[in-house]
């Protein structure tokens, strides 16, 4: 049964919740045969290695491209060392619940990364903590002291509190719920207007996020705000108005407009165009052959 398939439960419009949940059936809607209760592998599965230090494990969401954008920006700087492998791993046919995955997530959510260059190699999970791990090692894309490298922190976490309501919030209700229940579309949609609006003020001040520099801050943000107000995402373009987020939409742009955005974009997408799909990328010439 794929996720459009799955069967759709009868919820009761009086429903009183029992003392204890159990876990009895489906929630439906998309992806919600990924979803669970607990955490741990489904089954064992070693993941595959290659050859250079950097291992990523990951798919062509929001939060996956940040972090391939970040690897490819370093590369497009001359920094050889972030010569990187990057694996597929298919959520929605569980990939991150098998044993190697969960070894270096033990949340089961891409994007995750294994550093073979330290002894032991070092792992590193949740999208943001990946960001500061490879800037820091690279010594680029984040400021190393001061007000600087706070004002890119404070957006980068803004960002990794923030994406929940807009994606596991605002798009679950909007675009992948069973029922469209308007209770939750109008608090969710309040909320990821008000995010826009957050950054707009800001934007309308400032080139990037944190001023002239382009950082990881903005990577971050871009993966998630960048897909909303210039592809689409949910379908959701017109519902929310993203053209009139205006100095979003120029930051969203320009970002976009740098080649290493182009080829980050790329990395592990496995939908759109056929010529445009990486579900691999284990060296720049990948993207000369497909
Ligand atoms: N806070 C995490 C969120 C990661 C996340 O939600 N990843 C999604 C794809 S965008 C995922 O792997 N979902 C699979 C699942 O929930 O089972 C991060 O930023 O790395």
């Amino acid at each position: 049964m794929n996720d459009t398939e799955q069967a759709e439960p009868n919820f009761p419009a009086d429903y009183e919740p029992p003392e204890v949940w159990t876990w009895e059936k489906g929630s439906g809607g998309r992806f919600a045969n990924i979803n669970r209760p607990i955490a741990g592998p489904t089954h064992e599965k070693e993941l595959p290695v290659g050859e250079h230090p950097l291992q990523l494990y990951s798919l062509g969401t929001p939060n996956g491209v940040k972090v391939t954008v970040l690897l490819e920006e370093l590369l497009e700087r001359g920094i050889a060392d972030a010569e990187y492998d990057a694996w597929l791993i298919n959520i929605g046919d569980g990939e991150q619940f098998g044993s190697g995955f969960i070894a270096v997530n033990p949340n089961s959510k891409i994007p995750a990364l294994l550093d073979r260059s330290t002894n032991p190699p070092t792992r590193v999970f949740e999208s943001g903590a990946i960001l500061v791990y490879l800037a820091e090692k690279f010594g680029a894309f984040l400021p190393t002291a001061g007000a600087a490298r706070a004002e890119c922190l404070s957006w980068l976490f803004w960002q990794m509190g923030s994406a929940p309501y807009l994606g596991g919030g605002f798009g679950h209700f909007y675009a992948y719920a069973p029922m469209k229940i308007q209770y939750c579309i109008d608090r969710y949609t309040m909320e990821v207007k008000r995010q826009l609006d957050v950054l707009e003020r800001n934007l309308a001040e400032r080139r990037f996020l944190i001023g002239d520099d382009y950082t990881i801050a903005d990577m971050a943000n871009y993966g998630w705000y960048g897909a909303l107000v210039l592809h689409n995402i949910y379908g959701a373009a017109k519902f929310l108005d993203v053209e009139s987020y205006t100095n979003v939409v120029r930051w969203a742009k320009e970002i976009e407009a740098r080649p290493a955005v182009a080829r980050g974009r790329r990395v592990n997408k496995i939908w759109g165009a056929e010529e445009t799909r990486m579900p691999e990328r284990h060296s720049a010439a990948d993207f000369d052959r497909s």
